[in-house]
């Protein structure tokens, strides 16, 4: 692809485009060659034309397979669409993507939008198993994402250790359960609960089911707060994506956090982009990456390269490269 074309589909992703869009988001997931030079030249471009654009909200749903994390997310897209002016968009990062094509989470949820709507945007990306929560690129598409949506859902799979990391792209993280699922004994096992800023039982068909599971998850975040002796309990929703309950108060938790996120500067994003270029050493260089950025007290938070993530990446892997040879 040449740079007149990258520059035409660029210049679609402002006006969001949706097939410029996912386009774009092909080059910034590809490997092989001049990939690389793609990444670093459109977010130089979009730093350049965009400015630096850091009100976006990124929340991060997590939980396990098959909690109705999709369907949800769908219904609070359409109930944020009707109730603001915001625009989004939602990544999930799914295990079996490569097989459906994401097209699980676009057919279902797509349709129930006005046709034509370009406040909203689906995608997926096929989740690596040496990465746990997220994708390899997840990070590279969030950043793209954010110049053009007020607001990103990232939805993974999994609950345990490897959505730690969802913490370091998001802004705030849910944990969605099942009723009577034992979901919750695996994540406080799996000693996640410092993750999630709020927990949503979903599945609460009834009045009764939503009652007890409530009960049952208080029970054991208090058992929780206890051990490890933390002030507060995170806010519990309760929703039924199927019968739309509950959805309404989930936005106003969410217009809650998109008041409270405005006037961001761009520093939130060099702390990200600095935590995903170290992971991508990690990634090309191992541990022994990463001690050698230990020793030489690399720090990217504060670094003014660290605004854009590819030319950073670069930078650092070149001095190492040099100095190591
Ligand atoms: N009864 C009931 N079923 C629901 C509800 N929400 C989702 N489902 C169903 O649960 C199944 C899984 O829903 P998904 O939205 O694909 O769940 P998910 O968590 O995204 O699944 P994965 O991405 O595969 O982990 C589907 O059959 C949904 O129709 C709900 O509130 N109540
Ligand atoms: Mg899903």
């Amino acid at each position: 692809m040449t740079i007149e074309q990258i520059d035409d589909l660029l210049n679609g992703c402002i006006s969001r485009n949706k097939h410029a869009l996912a386009r774009v988001i092909s080059l910034l997931e590809r490997s092989g060659s001049n990939a690389d030079e793609h990444r670093e030249y459109i977010e130089q471009f979009l730093h350049n034309v965009q400015g630096n654009h850091a009100d976006c909200l990124i929340l991060g749903w997590t939980g396990t397979p098959g909690a109705g994390k999709s369907t949800l997310l769908g219904k609070i897209g359409m109930q944020i669409l009707e109730q603001s002016k915001l625009s989004m968009a939602i990544l999930a990062v799914d295990p079996s993507s490569h097989i459906s094509g994401g097209a699980i989470l676009g057919d279902r949820t797509r349709t129930r939008f006005p046709l034509g709507e370009d406040r909203i945007f689906f995608r997926s990306q096929a989740s690596s198993l040496e990465m746990g929560g997220l994708a390899p690129r997840t990070w590279d598409v969030v950043n793209f994402l954010r110049y053009f949506f007020d607001i990103i859902f990232i939805e993974t799979v999994g609950i345990g250790q490897n959505e730690i990391e969802i913490r370091h792209a998001c802004d705030h993280t849910a944990l969605i359960v099942q009723p009577f699922s034992g979901d919750q004994i695996q994540f406080i096992k799996s000693g996640i609960m410092e993750i999630p800023d709020f927990f949503v039982i979903n599945k609460c068909d009834e009045e009764k089911l939503a009652r007890q599971s409530y009960s049952q998850l208080h029970v054991s975040l208090d058992f929780v707060k206890g051990v490890e002796n933390r002030a507060e309990l995170p806010p519990i929703f309760m929703t039924s994506a199927l019968h739309e309950f509950g959805i309404r108060e989930l936005c106003d938790q969410i217009f809650e956090y998109q008041r409270k996120n405005q006037n961001q500067t761009i520093e939130k994003f060099k702390i990200r982009n600095s935590f995903f270029i170290q992971r991508a050493i990690a990634r090309d260089f191992g541990s022994f990456g990463i001690q050698y950025l230990a020793k030489n007290n690399f720090q990217f938070a504060t670094n003014k390269y660290a605004a854009t993530l590819n030319a950073a990446g670069r930078k650092l892997k070149e001095f190492w490269l040099k100095s190591t040879s």
